[in-house]
């Protein structure tokens, strides 16, 4: 789904298609790991902003909008996306948000940002491993997209 996504940035179609069409492409009922998990596993690296031993949170490499940053789970629990949740992962989701108040506190946005989770194809989710987005550092807009 990489190569499709680059083929599309070179013949100019806009970043909101090529998000349909990554979300598109993803097998949405995939329980396979994901590139969240390398990430955890520093096996790819990232920018990170905030960790501790329930959550990482780091920098989208392709952000929308100064600050964007993803807060995930380092154990997803079976929640590959929010539509998944059952009252066990409660917990976890509140932690989740309470990590973005962090996140949002350490990068300097807390009188400012917005947190999003993309749900299915639908929702343009693209990574089935569930995920805050954190954004930030600009006026944001509603509604969104
Ligand atoms: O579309 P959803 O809500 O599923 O969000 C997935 C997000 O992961 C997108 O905003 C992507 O830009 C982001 N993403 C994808 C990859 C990636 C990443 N952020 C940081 N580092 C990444 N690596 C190394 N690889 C990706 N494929």
């Amino acid at each position: 789904s990489r190569s499709i996504y680059r083929s599309f940035s070179r013949i100019g179609v806009t970043n909101d298609e090529e998000a349909l069409a990554k979300a598109a492409a993803v097998n949405a009922d995939s329980e396979a790991p994901t590139i969240f998990d390398k990430i955890i596993a520093k096996e790819i690296p990232s920018s990170i902003v905030y960790e501790d031993e329930k959550v990482l949170a780091f920098r989208d490499v392709n952000p929308q909008a100064p600050v964007h940053v993803l807060v995930i789970p380092k154990f997803r629990d079976g929640l590959t996306m929010l539509g998944k949740a059952e009252e066990r992962h409660t917990e976890m989701l509140g932690y989740l948000l309470y990590a973005a108040k962090i996140v949002a506190e350490k990068e300097g946005i807390l009188d400012g940002f917005r947190v999003v989770i993309n749900n299915g194809p639908g929702g343009c989710q693209s990574v089935y491993h569930l995920h805050l987005h954190v954004l930030g550092g600009r006026q944001m807009t509603w509604p969104a997209g």
